[in-house]
């Protein structure tokens, strides 16, 4: 095809594929199958693959993410992004109404459901999404455009082009999504989030976008920010052109004079919040007249034309059935109150942690106990207190064995926490294992928590180090493994035996001691040998590190089951290789932004990565914050502008001749 036809084609393409996109995922009202749209973004990749400069950061095909981004730039928001007043009852929404009203007596209010999610900012040019932000502090927030354009309702060219538009929205994660994502964690041994707020922010600051894209974020936008090209009067006119620009807009809303009014709408929105498939955490009531809103300002940080109404948190009565102890992976026995199940905020739940024997004794928590349970913001409810006792109950007190292991329990004062001192105790040893294997530690694909019951009960391991001397036969012996996954999961635990030696402290799972220390860790001493030799003092100032941490550390390595796994684990062959990373500003690249543009002859995906590695941000399009534009055979637009723009260009060859001379530093 020849280029012209070909730059035809890309747009018509586009123009299709961001309409069928509007209807999937905004009107919810597709009017083509799946596999036309399919079909349609493959003809469009191919495209943009045979003639490169024909692709735009627009383009559909640029929403399934993969590139990795070394770090969030940060930027500064034009119009502030507010945060709001959060008022508790109907008394203070009434005395807010009636400020608004001594002001404009006739104001008519916008009545919203506020959905708990963290809040967007979204930058057109032209109608072509620029930028997209989190709010930060409000002044300064991140650019997280790669991740945002995963979001498929987020449109990547708006039906409306005008010349500029910042619409301000609220990115959240369904909770059916949130559900299942729990479920993955849980398998993969990893922390699951607490909630779909935290799932739903985790996930957009993804580091690689092609993992936000896996979340399902969506989004509802609530505010026009800022727009040149139209005037609006009434906030109502702007959502009404945001929805036609293409947008996904806040649904449940209501336009109300009253207080009685008001209280109604915030009545009928908590009313629905159970059958909604997202969490909303309050009712947003703001003005709706825009130069109303201009005049009664802003505080420095709120605008007083606005406030939150929060639901309170839910409640219900019950009654408590038993007392569950949980043995973590450091020993430490966690009651768990189990009671019938009750309907919380959408979800049924008969479970809810009771922390330790303080809080129990506290509360005078019995058994048979009629018991008030609340779920605020979180997830994970909470025993508020207890009603009644049953007639002759008596107060509750933790077993004084491990209930897994039988060893005795032991008190630790500081903490007031329970624990099973036998550091062989079965269950964290489970617990253990779970940690040892998870992503962020050795990484070892396929071992999760079903696996490790089985390797346990089978007696097949008995330390981490025992995964290293485990043989397909033995593999074989368990449920569900065909000599196909059993060679996958030894193929996963060899190739663990390279983890660098930050990823073998953490997967340690010493007390106290996160991914974050143990890289601290590593980056002061640089070997384990200097690890073991080091005494508490030297430990405890590594900076970010404190008494406890390092009492931590050298608690753990001095024990003799701890030393004895680490030498196992040597012995099987681990490497545990620590490179100290090389400070971002040694190389001509750090905190550089490169644009490549053109055929190069090494794969894009790893020019970028060694970019990246040299501490270079790779963008996608030449603006004025580029620094350098490496250009290969054929480069056509990209090259172009950053000539008109002034921007160094470099050969493919330059730029590897820059990445081997690091301490060039240009
Ligand atoms: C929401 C939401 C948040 C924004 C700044 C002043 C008014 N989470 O759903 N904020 C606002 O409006 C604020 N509206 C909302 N619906």
């Amino acid at each position: 095809m020849e280029h012209e036809q070909a730059e035809a084609r890309v747009q018509e393409l586009t123009a299709l594929l961001e309409r069928y996109n509007h209807e999937y995922y905004v009107l919810d009202d597709p009017s083509v199958e799946d596999h036309v749209y399919d079909e349609l973004i493959h003809e469009l990749a191919g495209l943009e693959q045979q003639f490169p400069d024909l692709l735009s950061p627009h383009s559909p095909t640029q929403r399934v993410g993969g590139k990795a981004s070394s770090s969030f730039e940060k930027v500064p928001h034009a119009v502030q992004m507010q945060s709001l007043q959060d008022v508790f009852d109907l008394e203070q929404v009434a005395a807010f109404v009636a400020r608004c009203r001594e002001a404009f007596p006739d104001a008519a209010f916008s009545v919203e459901p506020k959905i708990d999610g963290l809040s967007v900012s979204l930058e057109y040019h032209d109608g072509k999404l620029m930028l997209g932000s989190t709010r930060g502090d409000g002044f300064t927030g991140e650019d997280v455009t790669a991740n945002l354009k995963t979001i498929r309702s987020i449109p990547l060219t708006l039906k409306k082009a005008l010349p500029l538009v910042e619409a301000r929205g609220e990115v959240y994660m369904p909770r059916e999504n949130f559900l299942a994502l729990v479920e993955q964690q849980e398998e993969a041994g990893e922390t699951p989030f607490k909630n779909p707020r935290n799932a739903a922010a985790g996930s957009l600051r993804q580091k690689s976008a092609s993992v936000t894209a896996k979340r399902k974020l969506d989004i509802f936008i609530f505010n026009l920010q800022r727009c040149e090209g139209r005037v609006f009067a009434t906030h109502d006119e702007t959502l009404q052109f945001l929805a036609e620009a293409g947008f996904r807009v806040i649904p449940g809303r209501k336009i109300c004079r009253t207080v009685e009014e008001i209280a109604d709408a915030i009545q009928e929105i908590g009313g629905s919040r159970q059958s909604l498939p997202y969490d909303i955490d309050g009712v947003v009531v703001k003005l709706n007249d825009l130069a109303q809103r201009d005049a009664m300002g802003a505080t420095a940080k709120t605008p007083k034309w606005a406030v939150a109404y929060k639901f309170p948190p839910e409640e219900k009565e019950t009654t408590l059935r038993d007392i569950e102890v949980n043995v973590g992976r450091t020993g430490a026995l966690t009651p768990v109150a189990v009671f019938d199940t009750i309907l919380l905020a959408g979800t049924s739940v008969s479970r809810a942690v009771l922390h330790n024997q303080d809080f129990i004794t506290e509360k005078d928590i019995r058994l048979g106990d009629r018991i008030i349970v609340r779920k605020a913001g979180d997830i994970i409810p909470e025993v508020l207190r207890s009603v009644s006792h049953e007639a002759g109950s008596v107060p509750y007190t933790l077993p004084a064995n491990c209930p897994v292991c039988g060893t005795p329990a032991v008190r630790d004062e500081e903490e007031a926490v329970l624990r099973c001192p036998n550091i062989s105790c079965p269950a964290q040893l489970h617990k253990q294992l779970v940690h040892f294997a998870s992503r962020d530690a050795m990484n070892i694909d396929g071992l999760g928590t079903a696996n490790i019951t089985a390797l346990l009960e089978k007696g097949l391991v008995h330390d981490a180090a025992d995964l290293y001397s485990l043989t397909a036969e033995q593999l074989l012996t368990l449920e569900g493994f065909k000599e196909r996954s059993a060679e996958n999961l030894l193929h996963a635990i060899e190739k663990s035996k390279t983890a660098p030696l930050d990823r073998v402290i953490f997967a340690l799972g010493i007390r106290n001691i996160g991914q974050k220390a143990a890289a601290l860790l590593c980056a002061h001493f640089g070997s384990l040998t200097a690890i073991e030799a080091a005494d508490r003092s030297e430990i405890a100032e590594i900076e970010g590190f404190g008494e406890v941490m390092a009492e931590s550390v050298c608690t753990a390595l001095h024990d003799p089951s701890v030393q004895n796994v680490l030498q196992k684990l040597k012995e099987a062959g681990l490497t545990m290789p620590y490179e100290k990373k090389k400070a971002a500003e040694d190389t001509f690249f750090s905190g550089k932004t490169v644009v490549l543009t053109g055929t190069l002859t090494m794969k894009r995906s790893e020019a970028q990565s060694m970019l990246e590695a040299a501490g270079a941000k790779v963008s996608g399009s030449v603006s004025k914050k580029t620094d350098y534009v490496v250009a290969g055979e054929n480069a056509g637009s990209k090259l172009t502008k950053a000539e008109t723009l002034g921007i160094t260009v470099l050969s493919e060859a330059e730029m590897l001749e820059k990445l081997a001379a690091p301490e060039n530093t240009g």
